[in-house]
Formats: C-alpha cells, structure tokens, sequence
C-alpha cells in the first residue's frame, strides 16, 4: 500500500443497506462514511498554560529544515539505548531526541527499578492522592533511567468486555472513577516531569483481531476489529477519563490499533482532528501505538503527529507510510508544509512544556540491563522515598469481600498454606532486555484444559493461555504494561515471616496437584492463594476456571476456617465456593506489585487494614454480564470484523442496576475490619448561571464552562465500629433521562473508632449534563436530580435530591 491510499472518506454508503447478506464483504470501499470527515487538523495554538511553551517551540520549528522537522515525527531503531521508542536528536539546535518507553507498572525491560501496582489495584484503592504518588514515584525512576515519555496510563480499555486482556491495565469499569485516577497519575508523572502518554484513544475494547492478520502471502486478510459506537456513548464513556487527563495537562495521547466506525484510530480524522483536537483543545501530540499506523497522507492529515516504532508498515514488510521519505508528500503538495509545522511544534511544545529543555535533563535512553557499554550501566532508580508508596499502593487495592470473622488472624497457633500463587515463581532472572518482564521472564502459565471456550473460531494475535498463571504467585500483568523489580516478596515466604514473630507454626501444600491437606493436625485457618492471569495480546478465556474452584473445595473439604485469596487481573467469579461454610473469607487481591505478600499478611493479621473497594462488578454469572466475549468476523463481515456497542452506556453496574440483576459484589464493595455510618446529606446548587454553556472558550480538556461548580453535596462519614479504617464515601448521581444512577463523585477518609469526617463532593456542569447529539454539546438536564452516598454502588444510605431548570425547557 503506498502511503495516502484509501486516505479519506468520500461515500456514504450505509450497513443498513446490506439485505439478506448474500454478498460478502470484500473491500473497505464499502465502510468509508460511517466516520465523518473533519479537516483540516486543527493547529496547536497555545491556549491556557501552553503559551510559552508554544512560543518556545513555534521559534525553534522556525529555524529547523525540512528533514529537522520531519525527524521529530517518526521513530528510529538503535541497538544500544534500550527504549522502546526513540525520536532523533537534532545536535544542530541542541535537541537531544526523546526515549519512549513502557509502561503502566513501572520502567519496563530494564534492572533496578520497582514494580508498582498495577493500574487496576491503583483503581482498586480509590485513593486519588496515592494514584499522585505512585505516578510521581514512577516517573521519578523513569527520570533516572533517561526517560521523556512515559507509556501511559491506561484508561483505555475502560472495561466493556469482561474478558478483555488489558483491562488490568486501567481497572475501572466506570469512567469516572477511570478519569479520576488516570487523571492523578498524569499530574504526580508530569509534575516530575516525564511525559505521560495517556493511551489506547480510542475505543480500544478487545485484544482479538486489535492488529491486522496476514496471510501466508503477506497480505492483510482481516483489518482490525472496529469498535463502533454512537456519539452519546462515546462521550459519557469512552471519551470521559480522556477528557480528565488532558484537563490535567497530558502532554502525549497515544492512539489505538483498532478501526473506529470502520476507520482506523490513528487516521480517524472525526476522533484525532474533531475530538481530541478541536472539542478537547489538545495540545500535545499524538503517537500511534507500535504498529498502529496504517497510511501517510491520510493519517497525517486527520491529524497523526509521531509515528512508532518507525516510519515503516509492520504489516507489509518493505512499504513505509512516514519516515525519511515523507518529504516527498510535503514537496508534492499531498500534505500541507503547515500540517508538518504543527506536528513538529506539537512535539516541541510538549517537550518545552514538561521543562525536557533543561541541561539536567538525563541523555535519552535507559541503556541494556547489564551491558557495561552501554550509556546508563547500573543506574538504579531504586530509593528509600518510593518505599511508602509502594507499601501503601500494595495495601489500599486489596478488597475484602467475604468475611464471616475469620479475619483478622489472632495469633494462630497453627496455618496451612495451599495454592500455587502462594510461592515465588522458580525463576527470576532479568539478565537480557528482552527477558525482563513476568511475561517474559517465564512467569507465564502451564497450558491445561479451558474450562470456558471463548465462543470465537480462533485466537489470531496471540497464542491462546490458559486462565492461571500456575508457576507461582501472580503480581503483575502480562504484556507491555508489566515489569519486573528488584525483588518479589511471595505469600508464603511472608507468612513464614510474621509466624516468627507470633511462635505460629505454619504447614504448606503448593503442590500443583495438591496430595495433601497438610498433615494430620487440624490448622486454626487455612489460606488458599489462587490467581486469574491476563496478558496483553490476547482476551482471557474466562472468568473462573475449574482447576483453581477445585483447589479451593478440596481445601474446604476438610477445614472449616478456608481463607481464599485471589490474585486477580480482572474479574473472578466466586460462584462455585462464596456459599460453601467453610470459605470463611474471600479476597480480591488484584496485582499489588513487588510488595505482594507482605501486603496481604500485614492484612490478614489486622497489622493494617482494608480499605479497597472493587472497581467493576463480580456478578453470579457471566451471561449477566453485558459484553462477555470478544467479537469476530462474521460473514458478511469476515474480513472486517464489527463491534457493535449496542449497549450503549450500559456496561458494568449501569447494566446492572437497568436490568435489576442482583450481582455477587457490586461496584464499589469492599468490606473492612471496623464499620462505618453516614449522616447529614445536603446539597447546594447554583440557582442562576446554568444557562451561559456554551462561552466558545476552550482549553485543553475542552469547553472551560464545564468545568464551572454547578453544586456541591456534603455528608458526613463516621466509623462505628472499634479499629481505625479509611472508607470511600461514594456519590451517586440520578440524571434526569439517564442510567438510575451513575459515580460522580469519591473521597476516602482514614478515622479512629468514633471518629467523624465531614465529606464534600464539588459537582461540575459535566458531571450533570448529557451530551446532547443534536447540539453537539454537554446540556443540563431540567428536573428532579437524585443523589446517593454511601458505601458502594447498591448500599446508599442517603439520599437527596435537587431540581435543575433551564430556560431551554
Ligand atoms: C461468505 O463467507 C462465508 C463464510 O466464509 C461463506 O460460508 C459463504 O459461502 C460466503 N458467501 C459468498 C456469497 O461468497
Ligand atoms: C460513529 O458512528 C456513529 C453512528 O453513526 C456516530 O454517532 C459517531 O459520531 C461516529 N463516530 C466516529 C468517531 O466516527
Ligand atoms: C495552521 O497554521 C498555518 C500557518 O499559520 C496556516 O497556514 C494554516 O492554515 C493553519 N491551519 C489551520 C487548520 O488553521
Ligand atoms: C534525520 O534522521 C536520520 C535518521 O536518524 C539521520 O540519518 C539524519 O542525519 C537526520 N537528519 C538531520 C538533518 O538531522
Ligand atoms: C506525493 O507523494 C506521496 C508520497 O510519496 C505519494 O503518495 C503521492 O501519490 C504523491 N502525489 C503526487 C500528486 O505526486
Ligand atoms: C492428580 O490428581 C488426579 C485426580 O485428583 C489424579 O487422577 C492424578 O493421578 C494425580 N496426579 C498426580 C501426579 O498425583
Ligand atoms: C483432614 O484433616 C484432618 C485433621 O482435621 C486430618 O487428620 C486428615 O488427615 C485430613 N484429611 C486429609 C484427606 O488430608
Ligand atoms: C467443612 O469442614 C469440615 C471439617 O472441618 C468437614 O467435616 C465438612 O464436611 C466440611 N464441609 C463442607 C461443606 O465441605
Ligand atoms: C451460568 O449459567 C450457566 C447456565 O445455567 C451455567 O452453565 C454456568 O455454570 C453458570 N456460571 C456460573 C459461574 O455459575
Ligand atoms: C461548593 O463549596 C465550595 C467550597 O466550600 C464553595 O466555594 C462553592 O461556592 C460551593 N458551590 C456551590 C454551588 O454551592
Ligand atoms: C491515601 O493515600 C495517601 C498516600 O499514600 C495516604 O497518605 C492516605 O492515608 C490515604 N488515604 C486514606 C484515607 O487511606
Ligand atoms: C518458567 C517455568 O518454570 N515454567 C514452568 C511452568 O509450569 C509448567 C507446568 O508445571 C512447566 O512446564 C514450566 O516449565
């Protein structure tokens, strides 16, 4: 394909169209349409803090020559710096290029860094100042290491497919608390000053088919799966935790492998030059992801500002889209010389703006793990003043969902400890750069029977897995958005620990094929660690598998006290156990990071406490679940193969609580060893002003007025019961027209037994309007609106309400 084929969109053609579906469909010719052209791609223009960055960046584009320019926007290969991507220096004006590297758990693929909890325990934790923390202390040792941007957070997927692979990597079902989080981690990154490249944008919902799959003769079969969602459901949803990020200064959006409405992400000019760049006022720059691109004129033009890793086509070895040759696009007129002007100042202006200009700033590259020709041989980034984060993120992403007081433990005289996730895996050796994350380093699970087929004909961009990662315990994800620390602290070797300090004796069976149930004595508890594994590249193939269900009822079996313990990447039914006697108490101990098994026994001792809340719904079983599986190519569609969102915004608990389904947990449960009361709901809101939206004034993160404080909602929170304990109060908020209730606002408090805080929850224009399609703007609603606060999705003690009106009604 040469670059600029099949660029814009020309012919409306409709699927409706399609009859009987005799006819398959064998061009794309036929999708162009269902993504409105927008163009031309609008220009950085150095609105609110961007100005002097802008400045900056538009004097130095000034002097740079047209192959300068054209070096900014697309990655090269070196040998030797180990980042996953690199822009070239330009020695001539003093740029000294960029280092690109993975990801959400820390600095990936080299030594001497930590392991952090993952994005889906950092979600799991409700704790926006820890979320500051954790990306502060990370890009801290991405500083170290010589890197400028760093490759996340995740807030893409946001969770529709309860399979999906990555969902580990954002965590949360709900895009409030999605943007929450992401939007903290962009601010404790960038505050350090590392870029962060907020990703996948957009509408990246499934691993199967997320990358083109090619035939024996080298040629695309199946284009990317297409996510294909209404304005209003992108908006509220997908669009949201976007929208929160670059309200916090993203200074980097990375987009997505799959196609939107038929379009590819990185060449959808609706989603780059209309969205991200003229509604939300973006300006940064967009990167693809590895191998996302696919064309020049036409990706450049709706608005593509860096290419990764090169320049080239991925799929189609010896064709190249961007790289050295894409100055012939701009010579020949196919590409505006002031499209490549914008990339460049886009790019500039990040840099200058994140303080990258600085003599101190480290030489990019993060150097081979243990090559001492390299340009960083043994730089540890690894310091004492992490060490509270990382302690705290273990702790607060854990969530207790079951406990019939066999918690917290008291001095038991005798445990047993079964499971194959309570060990440390037989090897940890990251002696080479490619080896040096879980994944990679042979963490990966045994292949054994899938207990639930994925209901989809094949597995095409990764080899199948199997649910459990059986050689030993499960602290991270698989994939891109892992890493490896310096050291990983194992369940047992814990619990072997803390028996020291009390004279416990402690009994272990973590034989795969468990033989025994730990001796003739009977144990006082009996802790069962399972996990359920989830790797980029590919969707999980279930939710529960029956190898795991079957340890824990051989374990119940014959003890009373069974404490289960599950490290999981996304969600785990508990069906088959949650209402067996002896399953005394049931824990989601997502992917805490190197801290594991220190965290969790410091837990289960009462040392600390629990204070994690889920941040998705465990339903009682998987067809209660909205989008289960993945989709694929079904004729007529084969070889482009459809997502329909029909769903609309009504994923996770909005499904839930629209369809009365009564799940196992609910969002935002979470259970701790104290109680906690709530009192004294009031809201206050704006009588006047709720008319001026639209001012026309936009920032980046969009319209400013949508921001404005519409109303504020105060309660109080008491703890009952008789240990210190931090609760998240949680508000809920009615829109007339909308889901029942949707998140809208959180705070978590830490209080001493009797002790009371007031909460306030501020609420602005958007977290009370709907996007209007017609009017193509956020529009509060007249009405009655309802308000919740509480514990959890389903337990609201307080409620209120308030009405709205706008002369428009
Ligand atoms: C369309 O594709 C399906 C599945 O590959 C195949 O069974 C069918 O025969 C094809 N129809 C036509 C008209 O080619
Ligand atoms: C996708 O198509 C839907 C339905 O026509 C439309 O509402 C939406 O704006 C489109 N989005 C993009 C990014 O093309
Ligand atoms: C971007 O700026 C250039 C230079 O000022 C100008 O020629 C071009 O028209 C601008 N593009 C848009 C979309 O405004
Ligand atoms: C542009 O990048 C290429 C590839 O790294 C390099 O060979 C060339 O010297 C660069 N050109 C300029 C003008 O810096
Ligand atoms: C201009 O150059 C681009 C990139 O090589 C090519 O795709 C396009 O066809 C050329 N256009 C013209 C009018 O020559
Ligand atoms: C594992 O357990 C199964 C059934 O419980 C049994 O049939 C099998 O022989 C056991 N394998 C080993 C190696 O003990
Ligand atoms: C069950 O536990 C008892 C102690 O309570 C022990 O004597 C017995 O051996 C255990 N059974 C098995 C099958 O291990
Ligand atoms: C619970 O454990 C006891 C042994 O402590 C055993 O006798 C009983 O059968 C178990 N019950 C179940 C439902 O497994
Ligand atoms: C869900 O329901 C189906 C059909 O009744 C059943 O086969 C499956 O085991 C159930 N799943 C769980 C987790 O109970
Ligand atoms: C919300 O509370 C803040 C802080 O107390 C206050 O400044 C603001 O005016 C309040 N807004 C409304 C709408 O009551
Ligand atoms: C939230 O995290 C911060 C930073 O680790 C910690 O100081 C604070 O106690 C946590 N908040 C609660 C309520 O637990
Ligand atoms: C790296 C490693 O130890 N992998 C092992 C995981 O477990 C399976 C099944 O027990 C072994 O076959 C692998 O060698």
């Amino acid at each position: 394909m040469v670059p600029g084929k099949k660029s814009l969109a020309v012919a409306a053609l409709s699927l409706c169209g399609l009859g009987n579906a005799q006819q398959n469909i064998t061009s794309d010719d036929y999708f162009y349409g269902q993504s409105p052209p927008v163009y031309p791609s609008p220009n950085i223009t150095g609105t609110g803090d961007w100005a002097t960055a802008y400045q900056k960046a538009a004097a130095l584009v000034a002097q740079l020559t047209l192959e300068e320019k054209n070096n900014l926007t697309y990655g090269i290969e070196t040998t030797d710096n180990g980042c996953a991507g690199n822009i070239g220096a330009i020695p001539r004006v003093g740029f000294p290029g960029l280092c690109l590297q993975d990801a959400g758990n820390g600095v990936r693929a080299t030594d001497f860094v930590n392991s952090y909890p993952a994005g889906l325990h950092a979600a799991a934790s409700w704790n926006k100042t820890l979320a500051y923390e954790r990306g502060w202390h990370m890009a801290g040792e991405f500083k170290t290491k010589g890197v400028q941007v760093a490759l996340g957070p995740v807030v893409a997927p946001l969770g529709r497919l309860t399979t999906n692979g990555r969902n580990w990597e954002g965590g949360a079902a709900d895009p409030y608390l999605s943007g929450a989080i992401g939007a903290a981690t962009v601010e404790g990154t960038q505050d350090r000053g590392v870029m962060s490249s907020v990703k996948h944008f957009i509408g990246y919902e499934q691993e199967l088919y997320r990358n083109p799959t090619i035939n024996d003769a080298g040629e695309i079969a199946i284009q990317s799966i297409s996510s294909n969602i209404d304005d209003k459901t992108l908006h509220e949803l997908y669009l949201w935790p976007f929208q929160d990020t670059l309200k916090s200064g993203a200074a980097n959006i990375m987009c997505s492998y799959n196609r939107l409405n038929n379009s590819y992400a990185c060449q959808n000019s609706k989603a780059l030059n209309g969205l991200l760049k003229t509604e939300l006022g973006f300006q940064g720059f967009v990167v693809t992801d590895w191998g996302g691109q696919h064309s020049g004129v036409a990706s450049a033009l709706a608005g593509l500002d860096m290419t990764m890793p090169t320049g080239n086509n991925l799929f189609q070895p010896g064709e190249h889209f961007w790289g050295p040759h894409f100055t012939t696009a701009i010579n020949n007129g196919s590409v505006p010389l002031s499209r490549l002007d914008d990339m460049a100042t886009r790019i500039l202006a990040a840099w200058y703006k994140l303080g990258q200009d600085s003599p101190e700033e480290p030489t990019p590259g993060i150097g081979m793990p243990f090559d001492i020709s390299g340009p960083h041989e043994f730089v540890s980034a690894l310091t004492n003043e992490a060490k509270p984060t990382l302690w705290a993120g273990a702790l607060e992403g854990h969530v207790l969902v079951k406990n019939d007081g066999a918690l917290p433990l008291k001095c038991p005289k005798l445990i047993s400890v079964f499971g194959y996730d309570a060990i440390a895996p037989p090897q940890f050796i990251p002696n080479n750069a490619v080896a040096s994350d879980p994944w990679e380093l042979g963490f990966e699970p045994a292949f054994f029977q899938l207990d639930v087929l994925p209901n989809s004909p094949h597995i095409v961009d990764a080899p199948a897995i199997d649910q459990v990662a059986l050689n030993g315990t499960l602290s991270v994800g698989g994939g891109s958005g892992g890493n490896a620390g310096p050291y990983l602290s194992a369940p047992l070797d814990a619990l072997q620990q803390r028996a020291y300090q009390d004279n416990t004796m402690v009994q272990w069976d973590t034989s795969k094929n468990l033989t025994s149930l730990g001796g003739n004595r009977a144990a006082e508890a009996c802790l069962v660690f399972i996990n359920a594994f989830a790797t980029e590249g590919v969707d999980r193939p279930g939710t529960y598998d029956s190898y795991s269900d079957n340890l824990v009822a051989k374990v119940a079996s014959n003890c009373s006290n069974t404490i289960v313990i599950i490290h999981n990447a996304g969600v785990r039914l508990v069906e088959s156990f949650v209402d067996n006697p002896n399953v005394t108490a049931i824990v989601y101990a997502h992917l805490p990071g190197q801290y594991s098994g220190r965290a969790i026994t410091s837990l289960l001792y009462g040392d600390d406490n629990f204070s994690g809340k889920l941040p998705y719904t465990v339903a009682k079983n998987e067809t209660d679940f909205p989008a289960y599986w993945h989709s694929y190519g079904e004729a007529p569609y084969q070889e482009f193969p459809q997502s329909d969102f029909n769903e609309g915004v009504f994923i996770d608990y909005r499904h839930f609580d629209a369809h009365n389904i009564t799940p196992r947990y609910e969002f935002g449960f979470g259970l701790s060893y104290t109680t906690f009361g709530f009192s004294d709901v009031q809201v206050s809101c704006l009588e006047s002003g709720l008319d001026t939206y639209p001012s026309g004034h936009i920032e980046q993160g969009g319209a400013v007025d949508l921001w404005d404080n519409i109303a504020n909602v105060t309660a109080t929170v008491t703890n009952t019961g008789s240990v210190t304990g931090s609760e998240v109060a949680q508000l809920y908020v009615g829109i007339p027209g909308g889901p029942v209730r949707q998140l809208r606002g959180f705070e978590k408090v830490m209080l001493a037994p009797g002790a009371s805080s007031p909460v306030t929850f501020p609420l602005t224009r958007r977290d009370l309007s709907t996007w209007d399609v017609v009017a193509q703007k956020w529009e509060l609603q007249s009405g009655s609106y309802h308000v919740y606060v509480g514990s959890s999705s389903r337990d609201l003690p307080l409620t209120a309400s308030f009405q709205i009106t706008t002369s428009s009604s």
